[in-house]
């Protein structure tokens, strides 16, 4: 499953993201380093389901009326100040956590309502734009440290006759989550001597710099939009970074009101409607969150990790069935499953994502749109619903 993580500076609004993202209940205070323990949940990202082109919606949880959610793995660590590298503040126990995210959305206070340390200040008074650079800036610096470290190894492995660098950093940085390959590309973009022992820092540093780069790319949340000033998020925006405007807050609301009946609201929606006997202080509280909605495009909670996975990532969801007419499982159950995979990937990668043996048995696969057989070379489009023939079942 895709990892997305949660980073920023303490009292930005990491965990009530989370919250919202996820339902489940996790601690949330006006005060920095609530979170300690990292948090880890099930959230989903919104894709248009394929059944809009059929007579009938899908009619389960995964699938609201053709707007489909699919499971992603969401984590919410603990805040993160300028220095977290050396072990200032909470240290740097909480960048391992980072380690096995796939994507990081660097939650911001965009209010400028929160100092350095994630202290309360006046909304304001603090400029956010300090909080954009830093997060990537401990992250390189943090991976630099590993590299750092481990390089002794490196130049002992480099006396053996059949010593490759390039295979011995891939072994150092699978555990980071980079694959040979982009090992290998950040390679070829830099310049360093073929011998690892006349490495310098600044080689390392260079090379943990790329390689984080490629690994762990950064979506910025200007939260708590509801409260910033406006000309915060335009100068975010100036950066030339995907910037998503956000109220947490405002979706954690909605969220509830939906489960709770007062609201029809669907996560991603880019507005609601009151649908139940909703008190004067709620219903101003709700057209509070609509004013920023409709300022933004919605309360950005939901479109945060759309971009991080579709558009940073870009990824491609494909729908596996095993009727191609009726776009069904064995058990009748209308486009059943839903499934994330790099850009580019082909029928026989979907159907390793779906069990390794229909993978190893996989025979062709057949476009249900169509009905067509597809080649393998064929690259998955958003929204293809594949039927796989495999010798297993
Ligand atoms: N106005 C406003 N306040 C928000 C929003 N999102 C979160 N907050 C508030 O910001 C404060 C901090 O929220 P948390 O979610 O605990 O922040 P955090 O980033 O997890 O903080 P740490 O765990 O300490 O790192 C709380 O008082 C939240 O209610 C928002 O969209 N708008
Ligand atoms: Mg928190």
């Amino acid at each position: 499953m895709i990892t997305i993580a949660l980073a920023g500076k303490p009292n930005a609004g990491k965990s009530t993201f989370y919250k919202a993202a996820t339902m489940s209940d996790v601690d949330v205070a006006n005060y920095p380093f609530t979170t300690i323990d990292a948090n880890r949940g099930v959230s989903y990202v919104r894709t248009e389901c394929p059944c809009l082109e059929r007579d009938e919606r899908c009619g389960d949880e995964a699938c609201r009326d053709g707007k489909r959610y699919v499971p992603i793995e969401l984590i919410d660590v603990a805040g993160l100040v300028p220095g977290a590298h050396e072990g200032k503040g909470l240290g740097n126990q909480f960048l391992d956590a980072l380690t096995n995210a796939d994507v990081i959305v660097n939650v911001v206070d965009a209010s400028g309502g929160t100092n350095e340390e994630g202290e309360p200040v006046e909304v304001g008074s603090h400029d956010p734009i300090e909080d954009v650079n830093f997060v990537e800036e401990e992250m390189d610096l943090w991976l630099a440290g590993i590299v750092d470290r481990n390089w002794e190894s490196i130049e002992r492995k480099s006396r053996s006759p059949d010593f490759d660098l390039d295979d011995a950093l891939a072994d150092m940085l699978t555990g980071f989550g980079a694959t040979e390959a982009e090992v290998a590309a950040s390679l070829r973009s830099l310049d360093y001597p073929e011998d690892p022992i006349q490495w310098t820092d600044e080689h390392r540093e260079a090379l943990a710099r790329d390689v984080r780069a490629r690994t762990k790319p950064i979506v910025l949340v200007a939260n708590k939009a509801d409260v910033a000033p406006e000309e915060n998020v335009a100068r975010m925006r100036e950066t030339g970074k995907m910037v998503i405007p956000a109220t947490a807050d405002g979706e954690l609301a909605l969220r509830k009101g939906a489960e709770a009946g007062l609201i029809d609201y669907d996560p991603g929606d880019e507005d609601f409607e009151i649908a139940g006997d909703v008190s004067d202080a709620q219903r101003k509280g709700l057209e509070r969150i609509r004013e920023v909605m409709a300022e933004y495009g919605g309360t950005g909670v939901q479109e945060a990790l759309d971009r991080a996975v579709y558009d940073l990532l870009d990824h491609v969801t494909a729908f596996p069935v095993q009727n191609e007419t009726r776009w069904t499982d064995a058990k009748g159950n209308v486009l059943p499953d839903a499934f994330l995979l790099p850009r580019g990937s082909t029928p026989r990668d979907l159907a390793y994502a779906v069990h390794s043996d229909i993978g190893d048995g996989y025979l062709h696969a057949v476009d249900a749109r169509s009905k067509r057989r597809i080649s393998d070379a064929y690259e998955l489009e958003e929204g293809d619903v594949i039927k796989i023939v495999s010798t297993a079942k």
